[in-house]
């Protein structure tokens, strides 16, 4: 019994989830190829597809699982159950108007043009905010359409912004925020299940561990109570005795993004030695 998993077999998403398939330990041959490679160490094979054919791929069962930007499942309103939000693809679908056009509000894309290659989702958008507008579908350079005069406004990813700027637009509306989803076919039976909620625990392993570092310093005894009330939150981090009589070594993991603060605040404190070290799994 394998699960089969579809993944985007080149493009943005690709590099990332190979990555993260690799860190949970899962060994796929390389030979990028073939369209279907089985795990050499995991009960899985990997299907390699275009993203847009994930969705219904994974809805149709001919995938149990798959890796795709929440635009293209949004997109495709494919029947298949979100398992896991990745952190990695983040981007949003955006409208756009040219830099110079006045905008007040959403009712001013009444009557307009709409450049996209996301008709269904600024479908529902513009259903949903009672506002017609003529969605006219083009799948790619969907940025250029307004200098060229093929249309008043798009419809687009955006994610840097660095391409609306360039091509002189202006984000008036963000319609819906994405990101890489582990998607799975509804009816999975209980033993892929098992395989999937294995896969699951290991991605989990592998995200918490992420944005979070090892870090060890010696300090002063006399300044133990001092260093530990500047790790809030932290569960009883590890005291040890050092040789060196009246000092310990304090073990603890701490979060990235709140990392420089603290360390300057354990500096302060009397922290002496600190490393930092790279942590590569953390089982919760
Ligand atoms: O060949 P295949 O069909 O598999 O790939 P694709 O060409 O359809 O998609 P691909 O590989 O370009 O993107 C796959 C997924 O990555 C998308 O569906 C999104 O979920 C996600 N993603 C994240 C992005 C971006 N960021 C992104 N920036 N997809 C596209 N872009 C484009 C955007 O359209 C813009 O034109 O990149 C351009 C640059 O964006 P800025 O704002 O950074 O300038
Ligand atoms: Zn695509």
């Amino acid at each position: 019994m394998k699960l089969r998993i579809a993944v985007q077999s080149k493009g943005r998403l690709n590099e990332d989830t190979m990555h993260l398939l690799a860190e949970a330990g899962i060994k796929v041959g390389t030979s990028k190829r073939t369209l279907l490679v089985s795990s050499k160490n995991f009960p899985m094979e990997v299907l390699f597809l275009r993203d847009d054919d994930i969705p219904q791929t994974v809805a149709d069962g001919v995938a149990d699982v798959g890796i795709v930007g929440l635009n293209e499942l949004r997109e495709k309103e494919a029947d298949a159950r979100i398992v896991k939000n990745l952190g990695f693809g983040g981007c949003r679908l955006s409208i756009a108007l040219p830099k110079e056009q006045p905008y007040s509000g959403v009712a001013d894309l009444a009557g307009r043009k709409i450049a996209t290659s996301y008709p269904v989702i600024l479908r529902n958008y513009l259903e949903q905010q009672g506002v017609q507008a003529d969605i006219h579908v083009i799948t790619g350079s969907v940025e250029i359409s307004t200098g060229i005069g093929l249309a008043d406004a798009i419809f687009d990813i955006v994610s840097s912004g660095s391409t609306l700027v360039s091509n002189n637009l202006r984000e008036v509306e963000t319609v819906l925020e994405s990101e890489a989803v582990m998607i799975a076919n509804n009816g999975l039976s209980p033993e892929k299940q098992a395989i999937l909620d294995e896969l699951l625990f290991r991605i989990g392993s592998v995200m918490s561990a992420a944005d979070k570092k090892y870090v060890l310093m010696n300090a002063p005894r006399e300044s133990l109570d001092a260093i530990l009330a500047v790790l809030p939150g932290i569960k009883s981090p590890t005291v040890m005795p050092l040789a060196q009589e009246g000092w310990c070594s304090i073990h603890t993991v701490l979060d990235e993004a709140c990392f420089w603060e603290i360390i300057g605040r354990l500096k302060a404190a009397g922290a002496e030695g600190i490393l930092v070290l790279p942590i590569e799994k953390m089982i919760l």
